[in-house]
């Protein structure tokens, strides 16, 4: 498939994205096109504001849809309840607005509105999350390769831990939200072979505060046995830090731990050695969502989906990279 790449210039620095097939202005990171003084009216279905990485992916958003850049943003945030963020969309088409972003919080339920929308001839665009329905439904989607982050955790799993009798719990995200069960497919092909046994494996919602619950309940569960932590997100890891360390037990060494999203907090807990590996999931997707619905409106070919480079941590790694990292 040709992929022709992206470079958006995102808040923090360059964020290249592999946009996948369709040919098109595969490369606009102006504003391109005929310049036009209309506002564009974008209503923006935001997940919530559960974790560190969606209070950085709601920043860039909002930046990138500023009045400066020509848009007026209507901002939903649907507190994790997909039936909250399917009412937004609902609200969006009746207020008339020019384009409709959505960060699905499940991948499921989302046919019949999206057809509401085509129906109104308001385009729609994905941004970090997918959904199951139907892909002419929506024009394009931007995000991360939760997939790849999930083998990418669980190549190190298996590398650092597989050659010996590891007994792991599982931190999962949002059930039924694209990241949870596309990294939990990436991880279990990744160990697949090795000495890994997964004990048990539990929603977290991608919180701190239910991650640390969920983990004192395995600590209950299955106490000094557990050798292995697979946080689906930082912060679901961060909450468990409270959990593991009330138990007595030392996190980075009695319980190693492997996380996603790489925001600040959870770069920090790495470099402070209670995290020994963490994978990047670029939230800064704002500037190359608002491109997008730019050439949208504009009549231009856009890719069908455009994904961001993600990185990843060792704890010596985190402590170089902090300095500059600004979520
Ligand atoms: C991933 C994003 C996930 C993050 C979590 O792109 O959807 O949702 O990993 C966030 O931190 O809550």
């Amino acid at each position: 498939m040709k992929k022709g790449i992206i470079a958006g210039i995102a808040l923090l620095g360059v964020m290249a994205l592999a946009a996948a097939g369709c040919s098109g202005s595969a490369g606009a990171t102006s504003s391109g096109g005929a310049k036009s003084d209309k506002v564009i009216t974008v209503g923006f279905a935001q997940t919530g504001s559960e974790s560190g990485w969606r209070s950085a992916n709601t920043e860039s958003m909002k930046d990138a849809f500023s009045a400066k850049n020509g848009f007026k943003l209507v901002f939903n945030a649907a507190d994790n309840k997909p039936e909250n963020q399917i009412a937004a969309v609902r609200s969006f088409i009746n207020q008339g607005v020019d384009a409709i972003v959505i960060a699905p919080v499940v991948t499921t339920g989302w046919d019949d509105v999206l057809k509401e929308a085509k129906d109104a001839n308001i385009p729609v665009i994905l941004e970090d999350r997918t959904i199951d329905g139907s892909a002419d439904l929506y024009k394009a989607w931007i995000g991360d390769d939760f997939k790849k982050e999930g083998e990418t955790a669980g190549a190190w799993a298996a590398k650092s831990l597989g050659a010996q009798a590891t007994n792991m719990v599982v931190l999962e995200g949002t059930t039924g939200s694209a990241p949870a069960i596309d990294r939990a497919t990436g991880f279990s092909s990744a160990i697949k072979g090795s000495q890994i046994k997964t004990l048990d494996s539990q929603t977290g919602n991608f919180t701190r505060a239910d991650g640390k619950t969920v983990m004192e309940g395995f600590l209950q569960k299955y106490g000094k046995t557990i050798n292995l932590l697979f946080a689906q997100n930082d912060d679901m890891g961060l909450g468990a830090l409270d959990a593991i360390k009330a138990a007595g037990l030392t996190p980075g060494k009695d319980i190693q731990i492997v996380t996603i999203d790489a925001t600040h907090d959870g770069l920090q807990a790495a470099a402070d050695g209670q995290f020994n590996f963490v994978v990047e999931c670029n939230p800064l997707l704002g500037p190359t969502v608002a491109q997008t619905v730019k050439d949208v409106l504009a009549g231009k070919d856009v890719p069908k989906s455009q994904t961001a480079t993600d990185q990843s941590f060792t704890p010596e790694q985190a402590k170089t990279a902090l300095p500059d990292r600004k979520y």
